[in-house]
């Protein structure tokens, strides 16, 4: 019998993956879905309208509608991927995000049990190296000492918390996967890895002059989400309901990325000056068609703004995943930093690209609109 997930936060990078994941492993996967003004299900478009893959309604700071949609649903797996998720913004709504990212772990756990569902339905939670915060070893494992220093990480460190409670008190099997940043194509556009992407992507056409960055000096353990969405479902297949830390165990800084990124954009890079003086500087340009559109060597491309610093930045995290490696089998290199790095900036550099098409076909049918008064 094909197994049934639910996946909460599925508009998101992740859940759009892990339902791709899970689609071809043949399972039943119900998304949980909240209302908007705007269209925000781009990431899971190609999926709506399939055999096998049903959304619903609900959100995470609504009790009765989690209860409900479990009862509905009956599911054998719960996949809790829906987050206020961006570290920055849970300084300017940290009541939002602690309700939805902490309460709301123990309104999925709720809703499992209140549906009898406690011995049957198996819950992953989307832990985070954000608990590890101010470090306090590097690099870190499941038996670092939390540290968490935002109030995302304050509402997170709650959600692993109260799993590990529900798991001993009733004997659940609900477990935390300890997630380092992973990104792709698909993430947000405000988070570090794709802001610069976008940016090079843009630079190199001729669409944006700079790139403003908070602390370039920050250092990450970044991996690819699509490899990462694996380690949700096996952390849910292994025998025991346990925790685990799910990195590559490669560390780079923003700097870093940066430099990187505009490489495949066909700018190199220099950086000059210090903390916020450094910029990074035009040293030489491999692409016809940023000189076309009038980059020169020593334009400054990249400069910090406080603007992007945060009250306290997490600046050291570098993931150990023997343990997923050892129990799990699986293979934090699957894609490099550098694979990572070129398919984004390939994928940005096509998106702007075709960005620029729309916009003009708008240009042209509004201007005809307005002479013609035909309506397209
Ligand atoms: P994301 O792209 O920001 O997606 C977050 C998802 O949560 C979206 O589907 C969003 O729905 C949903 N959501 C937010 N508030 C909700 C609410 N009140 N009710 C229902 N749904 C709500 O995040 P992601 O990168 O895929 O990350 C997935 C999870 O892993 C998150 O819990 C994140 O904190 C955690 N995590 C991420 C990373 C990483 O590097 N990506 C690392 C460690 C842990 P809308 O589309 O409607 O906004
Ligand atoms: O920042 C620095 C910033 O916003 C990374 C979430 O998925 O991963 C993510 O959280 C670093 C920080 O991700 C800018 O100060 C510099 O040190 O891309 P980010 P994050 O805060 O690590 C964890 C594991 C999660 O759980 C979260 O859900 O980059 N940085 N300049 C900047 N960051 C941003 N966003 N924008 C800048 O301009």
């Amino acid at each position: 019998m094909a197994k049934t997930a639910l996946i909460t936060g599925v508009t998101g990078q992740d859940g759009s993956y892990l339902s791709e994941f899970l689609l071809a492993k043949g399972y039943e996967v119900h998304g949980i879905i909240r209302r908007s003004s705007v269209d925000y299900r781009e990431r899971i478009a190609h999926l709506e309208g399939t055999p096998h893959f049903h959304l619903h309604y609900a959100d995470m700071s609504d009790s009765m509608s989690l209860v409900k949609l479990v009862g509905k649903v009956m599911p054998d797996e719960i996949y809790n991927l829906a987050a206020q998720s961006h570290v920055q913004v849970s300084f300017d709504a940290p009541e939002f995000t602690a309700d939805v990212d902490a309460v709301g772990v123990l309104r999925i756990l709720e809703a499992v049990r209140t549906n009898h569902l406690e011995k049957t339905c198996k819950i992953y939670q989307a832990s985070t190296s954000e608990l590890y915060g101010k470090v306090e070893e590097v690099p870190q494992s499941e038996t670092t000492p939390f540290h968490p220093y935002s109030p995302y990480a304050v509402a997170k460190l709650y959600g692993f918390w109260i799993i590990k409670e529900y798991r001993e008190a009733y004997n659940m099997f609900c477990c935390s996967g300890i997630l380092f940043n992973h990104e792709s194509e698909r993430r947000g556009e405000t988070f570090v890895t794709r802001k610069i992407t976008l940016a090079a992507a843009r630079i190199a056409q001729g669409k944006q002059n700079c790139l403003y960055l908070g602390n370039l000096d920050s250092l990450r353990d970044w991996g690819y989400a699509k490899d990462y969405v694996e380690c949700m479902w096996l952390i849910l297949q292994h025998n025991t309901p346990e925790d685990f830390v799910i990195a590559t165990g490669v560390q780079h800084s923003v700097r870093e990325f940066a430099t990187l990124a505009f490489h495949h954009a066909g700018i190199e890079l220099r950086w000059e000056g210090e903390e916020i003086n450094e910029k990074g500087i035009v040293a030489s340009i491999n692409t016809a068609l940023a000189q076309a559109e009038g980059l020169k060597v020593g334009d400054t491309v990249v400069a910090v703004s406080p603007d992007f610093y945060r009250p306290t930045d997490v600046v050291n995290l570098l993931g150990d995943p023997s343990k997923a490696k050892r129990e799990l089998g699986w293979n934090p290199q699957t894609t490099s930093f550098e694979q990572l790095v070129e398919l984004m900036v390939a994928h940005d550099m096509k998106k702007v690209a075709a960005d620029d098409a729309a916009a003009e076909i708008r240009k042209v049918n509004l201007a005809e609109y307005l002479e013609k008064g035909v309506d397209k």
